[in-house]
């Protein structure tokens, strides 16, 4: 059946079309027709729901073994822009993802020459102790292959030990074009076809869920895309455990291929479309954001995908280094935004496409710093305490054995007797009986609307968080002690102008102008100044992103001295290189400084991106202030304070009331804001109004630009 009204037919009665067929279609079917054909597949598949989830990225190393033609990430060892993490900076991420709300971390990377089974399982492991009830979709099946040929076992051997370790589930990449010729030309040392597909083949009769990719758009021809559907149609209908098919579309930049260049926005739709209708068993078609950007992935939602991937947060650097999307971030607002401006409606998907049902409160919940803070202090309790929890669990065990089981037989006969005296005395006065019943459930009912109510309006439930910048530890503890809340001591600074156990910072923050109510007996985290000044590690922060560089170095009791912009051919917002004292720091240079050295961050930016927004700062104390402007690639400019502040223990107190550039004015990356502090509440309280003004302004121009579909929206800061 060669004619295109047949097969369209053939289509909308839902039946099966061959591969012959899906070439005419891909060749000769208006687009028109084929947005319809696949949104009719797609509806059928998945209703009118458009998937997403929250999830990150973890590429442990660029370094790779193999190198493919299309390939502009991979480096080899010894190359400047090499990345290498051990399993220490590993969990180390990890544990900096603790309290947020992504439900997967994907992990994938360079295959590298030092890389066993066993360190493959290890990476697993170390995500997973740090985030036990993420998913971890580990590896392609190229890295697969390779780590279980290495280790001279069974494919089945080799994924029963990653699946032990945690792996849940299997991304879709290395698959690239299964011609062998072809395959041969463009990633000659990876493995084969068939043992891309052996893999994925165990991994379904295993019970492990996979997804499956093509990389199209090269210079591959539109028979070699139909064979390898048909190749992926197959292995699914033998052994069923694909969820999503991926069509990746080649990027040039910065591989051997570039000169192919990148297909047109038509061929990427009529691809998607293709895929959808002729991958009539895989679930799931998605249009990975990532590699699409914004305006085509909100395209291909009417092309038949019904998956655009997740929230990313800057984690993956395989696209932008090949010249897809430079920054991969979206909130979930933005993800729901493309979804509904196609018409769909957006469904948060776990990473077995179970939807995530979040209650408002537990979304507060976690969006709440105190939370974040407060699952740090459980990480850190869990660890001293897990020897203790393991004798504790004997005791139990040995108690429920023996006393347990008796006392519940006793408590059942005792309930049994109790009830037949109830049945008895209703059998003998039925009337009095009904009147008792009623007025137990009248009472049940006031109890239960008293509770209600008291739940949902917490009536009562709050105090509110006093300021105790500036104030001693102790002294914030016998208050505490006292309005029923409790310190925790989270990290401490030192300034040699500060007394010892001066209060630096707290979670959640308050202030004259923003007062905070917490339950009673929550904790409240501070930052302490430190008794004595203490030698720190200076951690290596560069090839980190700049959000994580900046983490890891305020944990590690330092601060920043400047960030340095400097222009990049592949990334922004990456450190570059790091200094202390003007002395370059490297990996090797296990440098330790007094608490409190700042260290100056050279960051990447790409053309393009030197654009940022200035974020609010009025309102916030000067570290607040200034952690707000790092993150949003800024510098702290001159620090200015008013006739109130009398001396170093107010400045502490001190809040910004203006800054020298407006809430989101657009400056250049790198610019110095310059902060204007007061302890007068009342000037900082009519400050705070108008910047409150400004924000909402700025907040309501942004919103309107991104209901805007437009590749080349920012999302640089989040104020
Ligand atoms: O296998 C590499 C591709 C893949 C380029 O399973 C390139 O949910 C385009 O598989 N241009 C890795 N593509 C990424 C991947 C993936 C991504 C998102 C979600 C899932 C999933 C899987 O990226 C590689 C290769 O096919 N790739 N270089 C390039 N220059």
């Amino acid at each position: 059946m060669f004619n295109i009204n047949d097969i369209s037919d053939a289509v909308r009665r839902g039946e099966r079309i061959t591969a012959e067929e899906a070439l005419v279609l891909w060749r000769e079917a208006p687009l028109w027709l084929l947005g319809e054909l696949a949104t009719e597949r797609k509806r059928s598949a998945s209703g009118q729901s458009v998937y997403y989830n929250r999830n990150v990225h973890l590429e442990p190393t660029n370094i790779c073994l193999f190198n493919c033609e299309f390939c502009s990430f991979r480096r080899r060892e010894g190359d400047a822009d090499a990345w290498y993490m051990t399993l220490d900076q590993i969990e180390a991420r990890a544990m900096e993802l603790r309290g947020t709300d992504i439900t997967e971390v994907h992990i994938v990377g360079g295959v590298h020459p030092k890389h066993d089974l066993d360190m493959y399982c290890a990476m697993i492991r170390r995500v997973k102790r740090a985030l036990p009830n993420v998913t971890v979709k580990a590896y392609t099946a190229v890295e697969i292959f390779y780590m279980i040929r290495n280790e001279g076992v069974s494919i089945v051997e080799g994924l029963r030990r990653l699946k032990e370790a945690g792996m849940e589930c299997i991304p879709g990449g290395g698959a690239e074009i299964f011609d062998a010729a072809l395959r041969k030309k463009i990633c000659p040392e990876k493995c084969s076809a068939e043992e891309w597909l052996a893999v994925h083949r165990a991994a379904h009769n295993m019970g492990i869920a996979t997804n499956c990719t093509m990389l199209y758009g090269h210079i591959e021809t539109l028979e070699q895309r139909v064979d390898h559907l048909e190749r992926l149609r197959k292995l699914q209908d033998e052994a069923p455990g694909f969820d999503a098919f991926i069509p990746l579309k080649y990027h040039s930049r910065g591989n051997r291929m570039s000169e192919a260049g990148e297909c047109s926005v038509e061929d990427d739709l009529r691809t998607i479309a293709i895929s959808r209708i002729f991958l009539d068993n895989i679930p799931h078609i998605k249009a990975y954001w990532v590699s699409y950007g914004r305006a085509t992935t909100e395209m291909a939602l009417m092309f038949g995908a019904d998956d655009i991937d997740g929230t990313i947060g800057d984690t993956t650097k395989i696209y932008s280094m090949a010249g897809g999307v430079a920054r991969p971030t979206m909130g979930v607002d933005e993800l729901e935004v493309m979804v509904v401006s196609a018409g769909f409606s957006p469904v948060e998907r776990d990473s077995h496409y179970n939807v995530v049902e979040r209650s408002a409160e537990r979304v507060e919940e976690l969006r709440s710093e105190e939370y974040v803070a407060e699952e740090q202090e459980v990480v850190d309790a869990d660890e001293e305490c897990v020897e203790e929890h393991q004798e504790v669990e004997e005791i139990m065990q040995k108690k429920t054995n023996t006393i347990a089981a008796p006392k519940r037989r006793r408590a059942s006969t005792k309930k049994e007797g109790f009830f037949r005296r109830i049945m008895n005395f209703y059998k003998r006065y039925p009337i009095i009986s009904h009147i008792i019943l009623i007025g137990i459930f009248g009472v049940l009912l006031l109890v239960g609307v008293y509770v209600g109510l008291k739940r949902g309006t917490r009536l009562g439930a709050a105090i509110e968080v006093p300021n105790m910048l500036g104030m001693n530890v102790e002294e914030a503890r016998d208050m505490a002690a006292s309005e029923d809340f409790r310190i925790i001591v989270r990290d401490s600074v030192f300034d040699v102008d500060l007394p010892g156990g001066t209060i630096v910072d707290q979670l959640p923050r308050t202030s004259a102008v923003r007062n905070v109510t917490v339950k009673p007996g929550r904790k409240i985290y501070v930052t302490i100044n430190a008794y004595n000044r203490r030698m720190v590690d200076v951690p290596f922060v560069a090839k980190q992103t700049l959000r994580q560089a900046l983490n890891q170095i305020s944990r590690s009791g330092l601060g920043v001295a400047k960030l340095v912009y400097e222009p990049d051919m592949t990334s922004t917002d990456y450190v570059l290189r790091q200094y202390v004292d003007g002395k370059e720091i490297m990996p090797y240079s296990s440098l330790r400084a007094p608490i409190g050295t700042d260290v100056t961050l050279a960051v990447s930016y790409q053309q393009g991106q030197e654009q940022v927004y200035v974020p609010r700062l009025v309102g916030l104390a000067l570290q607040q202030a200034k952690n707000s402007l790092w993150d949003s690639g800024l510098n702290v400019g001159k620090v200015v304070y008013d006739d109130s502040i009398e001396d170093i223990v107010s400045q502490r107190k001190a809040v910004v009331y203006r800054q020298a550039t407006a809430i989101g004015t657009s400056v250049h990356r790198g610019d110095e804001v310059t902060l204007y502090l007061s302890c007068d509440e009342r000037l900082i309280d009519s400050m705070n109004r108008v910047a409150t003004r400004e924000l909402r302004d700025f907040e309501e121009q942004r919103r309107k630009a991104l209901l805007e579909p437009a590749d080349s929206l920012t999302t640089d800061i989040i104020l």
